[in-house]
């Protein structure tokens, strides 16, 4: 490992995960050619195209190049990020291609090491997308669901210290109006966040339910946590791929994931590209 490397390398206990972040946006700012970013978005299973409609690509950073960021691991997701136009609006977008999972065992500081790189470029904003499991059977795979609350079922936190952040609101409801406005069809619901990366059991998505959980994912409430450490205002959006298992008779596929993110892009596409003209 070169010296720089090693001034990065998230899994030192001795390296500080926010001075890694500070150094990713400076990369950034020097590939992009903008002092700052403005909104944040980082698109999960079933997301992948959904960013497209946003508006034009001013630029593409391999995440390999980008201090604390490691290529994608999930089959679907893209290995860069990209600076995306807002609309006309003159504001930037910084479009992450896929996320770092808990259930990769690379850390909690890296999994939300994108969220912390977000924040140290500018951004005031960041809109979590997955995709998930849904135990509402009358939502069909490409449903997108915003995100009300979660529960952390990792028993893990980004949080170092003796630092006790408030989750009151975690999921804006400035940003949830704004996401119902563009449309009103959309439901709200419960995140649960397990570690995966195995799906659950039919017995562990029942109790999800009678915990109050409405949607079940391997990603998400750990970056939300650190993006409200780091004062962001968060959206997060679910797009139920698939029914949890046990709630519906057929066994889950990652292929199947996959199919319900290409049949909903479009949707998923413009009710992205509308909020964050919003935001
Ligand atoms: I896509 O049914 C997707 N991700 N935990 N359960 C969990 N994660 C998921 C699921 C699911 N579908």
């Amino acid at each position: 490992m070169t010296d720089t490397a090693a001034a990065h390398d998230l899994s030192d206990p001795a390296v500080d995960p926010f001075s890694v972040a500070e150094a990713a946006a400076a990369v950034i700012r020097e590939r992009t050619g903008v002092e700052r970013h403005d909104v944040a978005l980082v698109l999960g299973s079933g997301w992948g195209q959904a960013g497209d409609l946003v508006g034009e690509t001013l630029a593409t950073i391999e995440n390999t190049d980008v201090p604390g960021f490691a290529k994608a691991a999930v089959e679907g997701h893209s290995g860069t990020m990209r600076s995306v136009a807002i609309g006309d609006t003159g504001r930037r977008a910084l479009v992450y291609g896929t996320r770092t999972h808990f259930y990769e065992g690379r850390g909690v500081r890296s999994v939300v090491h994108g969220v912390r790189t977000a924040a140290a470029a500018g951004c005031s904003a960041i809109v979590l997308t997955n995709g998930c499991g849904g135990l509402r059977p009358e939502w069909a795979p490409g449903s997108p669901v915003l995100i009300s609350d979660h529960i952390n079922l990792t028993a893990a936190t980004p949080i170092e210290g003796a630092n006790f952040v408030d989750l009151t609101d975690l999921y804006s409801p400035r940003l949830r109006a704004l996401a119902q406005e563009v449309d009103p069809t959309l439901d709200e619901g419960v995140y649960v966040q397990f570690r995966g990366p195995q799906y659950e059991t039919p017995a562990e998505v029942r109790m999800a339910r009678v915990l109050g959980g409405d949607l079940v994912g391997m990603s998400t409430t750990l970056e939300a946590v650190a993006a409200r450490q780091a004062g962001l205002e968060i959206l997060g959006i679910s797009l139920v791929t698939n029914a949890a298992a046990g709630i519906s008779a057929t066994p889950l596929s990652h292929e199947e994931v996959l199919d319900a993110g290409r049949a909903a892009a479009d949707r998923c596409g413009r009710l992205l590209a509308d909020v964050v003209g919003l935001i």
